[in-house]
């Protein structure tokens, strides 16, 4: 991968979200843009939203409101399970969802990244998420989340998917085969939490993501919250059990410093508009 500090031919990037909409930033700085076996990363600085992380043209993360999106994706599932100690983390390579994570007393948490240079790119232009990919607790496998799962025999107590859209390499994180094998991979009492897209369009896969998992899972909810950055500004998340449900009585307290996520914000969560509520009826 080559670095490329300065393109200052680029003046601004869009992600389009439709062919007739989108969002767009100027850069103030462009840091790094790279292609890799697997996809192309661009990092850079703008004004309000601070760094930026594009992989192939989708913003992923940006410095300002990454906490939005790793929050829900995590502390839901962690609160719901009683006792989390072995973690596994598919795509994530940014290390966000793994901050999360460890602010629990956990003893191990696997992270299954296909791309090493997106660690590499967190560790140095995002390293408030990145640091986290350091921590002795973690166990970093580069490698595809879907044949990790479909090859291990280890089981783990939470499987947080953070993958990008179901374009490119992540496609296959988004079907039905590889929710069988997470499936395997569960200890009792299980949960899984996965990014599920954007609230206000692919309607239609939700829908077909969710006829498969509810007949996968005892427990299947979707559940929202904002991410300003992303499509539509609302992005969906599925919570997946056979054992715990997110929205029986929670005993135990948020883990400190959070952002976003409380128990009132947790509940809320669950709660689906009416449109997208018929789609999965
Ligand atoms: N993974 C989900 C990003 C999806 C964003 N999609 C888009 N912009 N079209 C984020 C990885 C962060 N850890």
């Amino acid at each position: 991968m080559k670095k490329d500090q300065s393109r200052p031919e680029i003046l601004e990037l869009r992600e389009f979200h439709t062919d007739s909409n989108g969002i767009f930033f100027k850069i103030k700085k462009f840091l790094f843009s790279g292609k890799t076996p697997f996809q192309k990363i661009e990092i850079f600085e703008n004004e309000n939203f601070g760094r930026v992380l594009f992989l192939d043209g989708l913003v992923q993360t940006t410095e300002k409101d990454e906490f939005f999106y790793h929050e829900m994706l995590v502390h839901p599932a962690l609160l719901s399970h009683p006792e989390p100690k072995k973690i596994l983390i598919i795509g994530g390579g940014d290390g966000g969802a793994l901050k999360e994570v460890l602010r629990y007393p956990v003893d191990e948490v696997w992270l299954v990244e296909i791309d090493a240079q997106v660690i590499e790119a967190s560790k140095e232009f995002f390293p408030w998420l990145g640091s986290a990919l350091q921590d002795k607790r973690a166990k970093l496998v580069i490698g595809d989340g879907n044949d990790f799962i479909r090859e291990t025999g280890e089981k783990f107590d939470v499987i947080l998917i953070d993958s990008s859209d179901p374009v490119g390499p992540a496609t296959v994180l988004h079907q039905k085969s590889f929710y069988e094998s997470i499936k395997k991979s569960l200890k009792p009492k299980g949960v899984v939490a996965a990014q599920a897209g954007p609230l206000l369009y692919h309607l239609e896969q939700h829908r077909a993501k969710y006829s498969f998992l509810k007949q996968l899972f005892r427990i299947s909810r979707f559940y929202a919250g904002p991410v300003p950055t992303y499509p539509g500004g609302t992005w969906c998340y599925v919570f997946l059990s056979d054992e715990i449900d997110p929205l029986a009585d929670i005993k135990k307290n948020p883990p400190s410093g959070l952002k976003h996520y409380n128990l009132e914000i947790h509940r809320a969560a669950f709660a689906l508009p009416n449109f997208l509520k018929e789609q999965l009826s």
